[in-house]
């Protein structure tokens, strides 16, 4: 009987390759030539042909993975680094602009101005305006453009801190690694340096912003976003949360969707407006947005329990410590880190047709996940 001989085929098992060197070297032989009667019957030999295919295909796959690891390493460390520079020269730009339109000539009470720079100016990660230029840059558009609009966000948030650390809401006394607006400046002060805020976001945007229709969309999409329905309403029903002890996780979601997430949204959206962007974008950007928003909250719970103070800047642990709702609490500590992965994950799929116009945006999508701050 004609079968194969295994004193050359020995290590083909653990090392295929050599196997089927033996066959080109014509290893075939038969019982009586063989001198170690050491034959490969055709069912053992087809036995070593499945396992060579195993092998091979789990080898192809070992090597697609790597190269598929490699290959997401390298774009999200490209990402990581195209944000880092991008936010690097646009906080410069931003807080350059803050600073002419907080200046107010001569007109504005001394100490309402002085509490206006205090709050606005003081160290921050400036995310909202990054991610309006960033938006409008992903589309096509222009940074000079989108200033205003980015300008106007960091307003309306500054002016939310402002409120929220109010001894009527959080009653904090340290902000952006300073004393808040009513800590230094009083609570009258204060009120009022958030309520010029609130005003001067939208005289900002409609003044500064061109075409004249570009400007109404951005005012319309902000204003609804730190209205009722979103910025203030999520203030108020996280308010009334604490009052209750019967939230579940989709009230949790409900009240930081439009507390925090609101506002990210509408910060990419007003971008895209700037750059006139196609509905298709305008919806990926959204669902970006609404992604990295609850991300967001998320990784400032995980904070609140584990971060540093005095990196972060504000006072942490009164949300874990106290009996307000947190995703901590509701979920622990690796169940509110899996979901915010989850979160990112999906945020950064939304962005894949950007190409690389995107990647600044999937750059600052990691850096919510990951930051410390
Ligand atoms: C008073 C109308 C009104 C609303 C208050 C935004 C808000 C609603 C309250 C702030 C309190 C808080 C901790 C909110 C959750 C996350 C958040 C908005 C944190 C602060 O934003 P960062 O981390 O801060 O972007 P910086 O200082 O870097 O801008």
């Amino acid at each position: 009987m004609i079968g194969f001989c295994r004193s050359n085929c020995l290590g083909s098992t653990v090392y295929p390759a050599f196997f089927f060197a033996d066959l080109r070297y014509d290893n075939v032989c038969d019982a009586k030539s063989c001198p170690r009667d050491d034959r490969l019957e055709v069912d053992q030999f087809i036995d070593h042909i499945n396992k060579f295919e195993n092998w091979f295909r789990k080898l192809n796959e070992q090597t697609a993975h790597q190269r598929d690891v490699e290959t997401t390493e390298g774009n999200v460390s490209s990402c990581t680094q195209a944000f880092n520079e991008r936010h690097q020269q646009l906080t410069i730009l931003i807080e350059k602009k803050l600073e002419q339109y907080s200046d107010f000539g001569g007109g504005c009470p001394k100490d309402l101005k002085a509490a206006i720079r205090h709050s606005l100016l003081a160290p921050a990660k400036r995310l909202r305006p990054t991610l309006v230029l960033l938006a409008a840059e992903a589309c096509g558009g222009d940074v000079a453009d989108a200033m205003p609009a980015a300008c106007a966000v960091e307003m309306i948030h500054t002016y939310s801190l402002i409120h929220d650390d109010l001894p009527a809401m959080d009653d904090d006394d340290l902000r952006r690694g300073l004393p808040s607006c009513h800590a230094k400046f009083g609570e009258a002060v204060a009120i009022l340096a958030g309520d010029a805020l609130l005003a001067q976001a939208f005289e900002v945007i409609s003044r500064d912003t061109s075409p004249s229709e570009v400007a109404v969309k951005c005012c319309v999409e902000l204003s609804t976003t730190a209205g009722a329905l979103h910025l203030v309403g999520g203030q108020a029903d996280d308010l009334d949360a604490e009052q209750r002890d019967d939230l579940a996780g989709s009230d949790l979601e409900r009240i930081h969707r439009r507390k925090t997430g609101a506002m990210i949204i509408s910060s990419l959206r007003m971008g895209a407006f700037v750059a006139n962007a196609d509905a298709g974008m305008l919806e990926k950007l959204t669902i970006f947005g609404e992604n990295i928003g609850l991300a967001f909250q998320i990784v400032d719970d995980l904070l609140d329990f584990s971060g540093d103070q005095t990196k972060i800047g504000k006072s942490l642990g009164k949300d874990s410590q106290s009996e307000k709702l947190t995703y901590v609490k509701l979920y622990g500590l690796d169940e509110s880190k899996r979901k915010a992965d989850k979160l990112i994950d999906d945020a950064i799929e939304s962005l894949k047709d950007f190409g690389t116009n995107g990647h600044p945006l999937i750059g600052l999508a990691q850096f919510i996940l990951n930051r410390t701050y």
